[in-house]
């Protein structure tokens, strides 16, 4: 028995595609930072009695069909351990607020953790990132803190993270603007999927992020928080934009998510520096220097209300024990 604690991350240069389905092998490189406010813990357990794997989050206990992702990645671990017991998982989002910022990215990691560790595997940090892979591309970068590179590679051994940086020592924070949502969204694996086989622009995706990561390197080594920001919300514009052009077409923003960009881009028209990023769903991240933040929450807050403001650090990289 073992648990886990991961932190979710956000992109800041985005993964927007798959070569490999079944592996999970991207199209692409990708850069996060991780996030701080934002984590998972989950607990695992092998044990004989069980005659399936039980999967629980936040005490509701998944159908089969909900727990099938968890139970492709159990499947990898008894593979690789020999193990051939159940498991029961129990897993908790710790998310400030009820708003859908829950991610894959902490739950796939914290599992990989926790399911390898309770297997008796001890994985480096390498594995336990191709592992969390296996459950959820996102969930490749959650295993380190700070700011992570997901190297695409072209097999499963070479397709993991590294850190760029565990410990941010320049002062970059984000805000999560939580927009409302009342439509169910497209997956985003599906989606990604549409935009690799649809969109005439894929690519020039590819070549974007090849640039995005050289350029974004530099200014991380720079600890030039304007230029990153603005890498990072070019980069998701340029994501979004193969949603916008697949077919059929499709957009993850509503109406508020519009209402944000616009209001930071006034924000910077006034001179606070700060910058937007969206992922596969209608909220809004904003990149900034926390000499920044008073300003930008003020002026948020006045358009959705505090209560759907977070602000998160940079966050740390993945903590396993043994029960
Ligand atoms: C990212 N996103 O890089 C991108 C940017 C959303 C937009 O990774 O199919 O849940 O499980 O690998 O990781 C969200 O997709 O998709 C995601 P799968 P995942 O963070």
């Amino acid at each position: 028995m073992a648990t886990a604690k991961a932190h979710t991350n956000i992109a800041l240069i985005k993964y927007w595609g798959k070569k490999d389905q079944e592996l999970i092998i991207p199209q692409t490189d990708s850069l996060s930072l991780t996030l701080n406010e934002f984590y998972t813990t989950t607990t695992v357990n092998f044990d004989s009695h069980l005659t399936s794997d039980l999967v629980a989050i936040d005490q509701h206990i998944l159908s089969k069909k909900e727990a099938q992702k968890v139970v492709h990645v159990l499947d990898i671990v008894r593979q690789l351990s020999g193990i051939k017991s159940f498991a029961r998982v129990d897993s908790i989002n710790y998310v400030p607020t009820a708003a859908g910022l829950a991610s894959s990215a902490s739950a796939f990691a914290a599992l990989a953790g926790a399911a390898s560790t309770a297997a008796g595997l001890k994985l480096s940090n390498r594995d336990l990132s191709r592992l969390a892979r296996r459950g959820s591309g996102s969930a490749t970068r959650s295993i380190y803190g700070g700011l992570v590179e997901w190297q695409k590679g072209t097999d499963d051994n070479s397709s993991f993270a590294q850190p760029i940086l565990e410990n941010v020592d320049f002062p970059i924070e984000m805000l999560a603007v939580l927009v409302n949502t009342k439509k169910k969204k497209v997956s985003s694996r599906s989606g990604m999927q549409s935009s690799v086989e649809t969109s005439p622009y894929y690519d020039a995706w590819r070549q974007v992020v090849a640039n995005d990561m050289v350029a974004i390197k530099k200014a991380i080594k720079a600890k030039d928080i304007d230029q990153i920001g603005h890498i990072a919300e070019e980069n998701a514009l340029r994501m979004h934009a193969l949603t916008f052009s697949a077919d059929p077409g499709f957009t993850y923003f509503n109406g508020e998510t519009l209402t944000i960009i616009k209001a930071v881009e006034d924000l910077r028209n006034q001179g606070v520096n700060c910058y937007y990023t969206m992922d596969a769903g209608p909220n809004v991240k904003v990149i900034y220097d926390r000499g920044n933040r008073s300003k930008i929450v003020e002026k948020l807050s006045n358009i959705v209300g505090s209560e759907r403001l977070v602000v998160s650090q940079p966050g740390p990289g993945i903590k396993i024990w043994n029960e």
